[in-house]
């Protein structure tokens, strides 16, 4: 098995130390940063993200294959910024107000990451207006608003009524993904788009920029 795949096996397996080793290994070798993201650590989180949704994973193991891929991570990002490439697109991520839940967001904010965007993350509990104030600073191409209860959804509708009215709402395009969300409450609340993973998510944040 060549380095590569089998650092895509250890994030499937979540053995920070061997994607850690295997990372090294690589760029000493000089493998591009870009490669060993989008087919090593990517690539498993991929996986994972998969078996999550067949329910082959459960929640611990897919943060403990986060964690081993953010381990990779860190070793290539800085790589990245100095060296072939650059950013492709910045993109704001948060989980909207009075919603904690963030292992979702953490997932897409990373792959996102892989995939060469900027992701400015800004946490959890974020409201309309912090999401206006946070696009006027950051000009980003994209937001992404994350919501896993059926309670917080409607602040992803009041996040894009806000940004209208602020008369930035054709700045960016609005991303929306969590799991009581769906493509049709996307379009009824006017989103550019929705996603219900990362890899999806990435797909459509290029689709964006390009
Ligand atoms: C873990 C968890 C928690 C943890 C959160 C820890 C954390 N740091 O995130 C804790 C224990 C804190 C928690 C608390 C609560 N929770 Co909770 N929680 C969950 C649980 C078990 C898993 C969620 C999760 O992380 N999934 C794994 C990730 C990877 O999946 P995901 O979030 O869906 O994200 C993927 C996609 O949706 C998409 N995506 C996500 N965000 C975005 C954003 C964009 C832009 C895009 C494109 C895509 C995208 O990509 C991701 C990767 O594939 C779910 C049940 C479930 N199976 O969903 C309940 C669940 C979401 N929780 C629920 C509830 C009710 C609560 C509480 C109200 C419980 C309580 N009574 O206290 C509180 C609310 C706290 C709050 N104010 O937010 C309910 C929601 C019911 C509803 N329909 O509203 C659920 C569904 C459980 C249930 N069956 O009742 N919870």
């Amino acid at each position: 098995m060549g380095k590569i795949k089998k650092i895509t096996e250890e994030v499937i397996a979540g053995n920070v130390d061997g994607v850690t080793e295997l990372t090294k290994g690589l760029i000493d070798e000089g493998e591009k940063p870009s490669e060993i993201i989008k087919n090593g650590l990517v690539a498993g989180m991929d996986v994972v993200g998969g078996r999550f949704k067949k329910n082959e994973m459960f929640v611990p193991e897919v943060l403990i294959a986060a964690r081993a891929m953010d381990a990779g991570m860190a070793i290539v990002k800085p790589l990245l910024t100095e060296g072939e490439d650059s950013s492709i697109g910045r993109i704001i991520m948060a989980t909207v107000e009075g919603d904690l839940h963030d292992i979702g967001k953490n997932l897409v904010a990373m792959m996102l990451e892989g995939a060469g965007f900027e992701v400015i993350d800004l946490g959890v509990d974020i409201s309309a207006d912090e999401f206006v104030e946070a696009v006027k600073e950051y000009q980003p191409d994209i937001i992404g608003l994350s919501a896993l209860l059926t309670t917080t959804m409607p602040v992803m509708e009041e996040t894009i009524k806000s940004l209208e009215e602020a008369g930035i709402r054709n700045q960016v395009k609005v991303m929306v993904g969590g799991a009581p969300v769906s493509e049709d409450f996307a379009n009824e609340i006017g989103a550019d788009g929705y996603a219900a993973d990362g890899s999806t998510a990435t797909d459509i944040a290029r689709e964006f920029v390009s």
